[in-house]
């Protein structure tokens, strides 16, 4: 009897999906071998290169690298330098001084921000104003800084709603808004980059703005104190009320904590002590033994979804270093079971039955940020080993002749043509930092959501006055 084609390929995928999920509980933990760290760090080093000259081989000038056809890719048609900005602080972290020359060059001398378009405002945020502001302090270009003020200038109309949450897209050159319904990680992740850019240039408006839009994010969460996935700019209405530390709420959980540490913002620090205690009650979820995050609805807390993915890996990071290095510790332990089911990880899994939900990989950084944070609190050589097989996997899977590709699966390992700015940002910079710890004073800092280290160089205002700070040091 011939057995249909079809019915072949739906057997091979179904053992290819069912297999890992048989032995997930049993995840093997990191090679025991020491790392050779400096050896790992020139290994990253060169791996960053290798993105990074594909990049200024074929999409110079553009946003972004194509990496399979070699081709450039523009977010919005015309290009704002995503790849160049986002780069370049990894590109002085790592010592590469002539290539950082020469980038800081390109964007000081051709980045123009008035243009016709609608951005989405969190975006250029945490990857343009963050990167440009970064830079600015590593470097002490004041031609940066310039660029940032005419930027956050420019995106400024995008809080103007009847609620103070801003817009979802604003047009650079008329200031024009659209998209009411938006969600947490985007009215809430503004502070670290708008807030710095008014302690370095002296004017307080960006951080009233943005500091107002995270507030009014926190004021609208539940009576159980949970935030959902969806929320109306122009109504303040949740328009979604699933709950979870997943994209669209994600990096407002984490500037919650990282806006106390960087400003000294006690209005932060109590919005942060109002907020983690519910995550942890209701989000958190024991499987196995083993400690999870899932989705709940907001109003409720009643369980809705028993899913995890790359982006959720974030939040071991945001654990330790808000001082919960255990919990951290924990679910670490679960994200790197979910790194080894495929051999690199899907964008989500049900981790009950440990079966991928979605299976692309976005070369997303999460996971590698987490690693680097508790070997930072715990110096425990197990993360290095998780580190060495986490790049390993990477090469392997995610190299191409020309950058590095996502995958359109874990399971088949197929690969995707494009390789996004904050591969440049943060994937490899966390790598690189995790092997390579004193290229950065860690407590100096404040890691932006994309990676990009913003430091304190003004004074911290007194318990409750969250002024900023009138004159600005510059550099
Ligand atoms: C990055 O742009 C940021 O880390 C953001 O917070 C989430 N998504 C990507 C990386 O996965």
């Amino acid at each position: 009897m011939k057995i249909p084609n079809t019915l072949l390929v739906n057997l091979l995928a179904l053992l290819l999906t069912a297999l890992p999920a048989w032995r997930a509980s049993a995840a093997a933990p990191p090679e025991s071998a020491p790392v050779d760290n400096a050896a790992m760090a020139a290994r990253v080093k060169a791996e960053f290169l290798h993105a990074w000259n594909n990049y200024k081989r074929y999409a110079w000038g553009h946003d972004e690298l194509r990496p399979l056809s070699k081709t450039p890719f523009d977010w919005y048609g015309q290009s704002l330098l995503m790849t160049p900005v986002d780069a370049l602080d990894t590109l002085v972290l790592m010592g590469l001084k002539d290539e950082a020359d020469a980038d800081r060059e390109l964007i000081a001398t051709t980045l123009d921000f008035d243009k016709d378009i609608y951005v989405k405002n969190f975006e250029i945020t945490i990857r343009l104003l963050g990167g440009l502001l970064s830079g600015y302090q590593l470097t002490g270009d004041e031609r940066l800084l310039h660029k940032a003020e005419d930027l956050g200038t420019r995106l400024l109309p995008a809080f103007d709603s009847p609620t103070g949450l801003p817009w979802e897209f604003v047009n650079l050159r008329t200031g024009k808004t659209r998209g009411a319904v938006t969600n947490p990680a985007e009215t809430g992740t503004l502070l670290l980059e708008f807030g710095t850019l008014s302690k370095l240039s002296g004017n307080p408006v960006f951080y009233a703005k943005a500091k107002r839009a995270l507030v009014e994010t926190f004021k609208r969460r539940s009576k159980i104190g949970l935030v959902g996935a969806g929320i109306n700019v122009e109504t303040g209405q949740w328009t979604d009320r699933n709950s979870s530390i997943s994209g669209g709420i994600d990096s407002y959980d984490e500037y919650l904590w990282k806006c106390w540490r960087l400003f000294g913002d006690q209005d932060c620090l109590a919005m942060w002590k109002a907020s983690i205690p519910a995550i942890n009650k209701y989000l958190a979820d024991e499987v196995r033994g083993e400690l999870w995050y899932g989705h709940a609805d907001m109003q409720t807390g009643k369980r809705t979804a028993t899913t995890y993915g790359a982006l959720d890996a974030f939040f071991p990071a945001l654990l330790a270093l808000s001082g919960d290095v255990p919990r951290a510790a924990r679910l670490q332990d679960s994200s790197f079971r979910m790194w080894q089911l495929h051999g690199i990880e899907p964008e989500e899994l049900d981790y009950r039955s440990m079966r991928v939900l979605a299976p692309g990989y976005a070369l997303r950084p999460e996971i590698v940020e987490s690693t680097y944070y508790l070997y930072h609190y715990t110096h425990d050589p197990k993360y290095l080993a998780m580190g060495r097989t986490m790049f390993d996997d990477f090469v392997r899977y995610c190299r191409t002749a020309n950058g590095y590709a996502a995958l359109e699966s874990v399971i088949t390992k197929q690969q995707r043509d494009t390789m996004q700015s904050y591969v440049l940002a943060e994937t490899f910079k966390y790598y690189y930092l995790l092997f390579q710890p004193d290229a950065l004073d860690f407590d100096a800092v404040t890691f932006n959501t994309e990676a990009h280290p913003l430091r304190r160089t003004w004074q911290v205002a007194a318990a409750g006055d969250d002024r900023p700070a009138s004159a600005p040091p510059r550099r």
